[in-house]
């Protein structure tokens, strides 16, 4: 693609947090950012000199005729770090923006289930240890419906467990005063009235003591080694029904994902920290089989080609891969236009607040294009 224009601003996200929009041709795309951050993903700040790395880009990039692996590579060499230290969100904001810019095929396409966070806690706020309780609309058949079951379990859990509800965190999803496994039990409940799956992304490494190997629940009074928290992850998922678990351990224990691996028939173990959609913390979790599922988000790896390398070698492998947001998020729908371009089952959006960004384009596009929900083998 020719680009005739270039221009990088800060604009703020969903909690008010200055990040990078990067505008090409007239197109602009946007750097969400984390909070349950893993340790090894791209950084992802606004670069102190935000002028002066428009200009770099600007310099390399206008008047040029690129492909977006060629763009993706100038702006590696530019940054010169594996992290994007330099760039940080204008590299996922730059790449984003020259992927919209070309513009995307629907044509007749796949669509992915949407997973939403119907209860939130950890880092995202809330009194949980655990950072998501999902509900999942597995048995839907149309995106539209799938939406319009989310929306039932989101008005259907205030109406069921109102008095228990604090507020909203980060992710539009409910704060309340139940504890881990209260929160499971809800949420199933709700799940079951409407027809949907359970999910979590207990996002471990935020309550793992380092100190002492534990992982500590202090709501419930426990504190447990891996070989418990094993356990634990394991009768959540026989008694919940849990069709998908996100992060249970610490994202560095590739061995103790394996053996939870090992142990579910029909449940989705999903790297998301342990990832950080990184080809070589991949393939590292493909020889060991620790997974069956990875998280595909563009700015823990920085660029659009390096994110579809990762996507790619999850499909080669069977690992089903799961579009996601960030929790600090804008309006910029594109992970939904990724997820139906690359044939992602999944997608990872919320269901309230600035999340419905998401969720409407996958109504937008399912309105213009048609198709079908994925395959699910669940
Ligand atoms: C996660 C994400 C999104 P964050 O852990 O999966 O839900 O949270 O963006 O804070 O890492
Ligand atoms: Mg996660």
């Amino acid at each position: 693609m020719q680009i005739n224009s270039f221009t990088l601003r800060t604009i703020y996200d969903s909690r008010v947090n200055p990040t990078v929009e990067a505008e090409i041709n007239g197109v602009t795309a946007a750097a969400p950012a984390g909070a349950s951050t893993g340790t090894h993903e791209a950084r992802c700040h606004v670069p102190p000199d935000l002028d002066t790395v428009e200009q770099q880009i600007g310099d390399a990039v206008t008047g040029q005729d690129l492909t977006q692996q060629a763009f993706d590579e100038l702006l590696r060499d530019i940054d010169g770090s594996d992290t994007f230290s330099a760039l940080g969100a204008a590299a996922i904001a730059s790449s984003l923006a020259f992927c919209k810019a070309q513009g995307f095929q629907h044509g007749t396409a796949q669509f992915p289930y949407p997973v939403g966070n119907l209860v939130g806690g950890g880092m995202h706020g809330g009194t949980t240890q655990m950072q998501e309780f999902l509900v999942i609309p597995t048995n839907a058949d149309s995106v539209p419906e799938a939406m319009n079951l989310l929306a039932d379990a989101y008005h259907g859990f205030k109406e069921r467990y109102g008095q228990r509800i604090r507020g909203v965190n980060d992710e539009g999803a409910y704060v309340t005063n139940l504890n881990d496994e209260e929160t499971l039990d809800a949420v199933a409940t709700v799940a079951e009235e409407y027809g949907l799956a359970v999910g979590i992304d207990a996002a471990a490494t935020e309550y793992y003591n380092e100190d002492n190997g534990r992982y500590d629940y202090p709501d419930m009074g426990m504190s447990l080694t891996a070989d418990q928290q094993i356990k634990f992850m394991e009768t959540m998922i026989d008694r919940f029904d849990l069709v998908y678990v996100e992060d249970p351990l610490h994202e560095d224990d590739y061995e103790g994902f394996a053996e939870i691996t090992s142990r579910v028939e029909d449940t989705l173990i999903v790297g998301d920290d342990l990832f950080v959609t990184q080809h070589g913390r991949l393939q590292h979790g493909i020889d060991l089989d620790a997974a069956n599922s990875i998280i595909i988000k563009p700015n823990q790896v920085g660029t659009v080609t390096d994110t579809k390398k990762t996507l790619e070698l999850a499909q080669e492998h069977g690992y089903t891969p799961v579009m996601s947001h960030r929790s600090g998020e804008t309006c910029d729908p594109v992970i939904a236009d990724l997820a139906v371009a690359w044939n992602t089952p999944f997608i990872k959006s919320g269901i309230a607040g600035i999340r419905t960004a998401k969720n409407n384009h996958l109504l937008r596009l399912w309105g213009r294009h048609g198709g079908e929900l994925a395959d699910l083998e669940l």
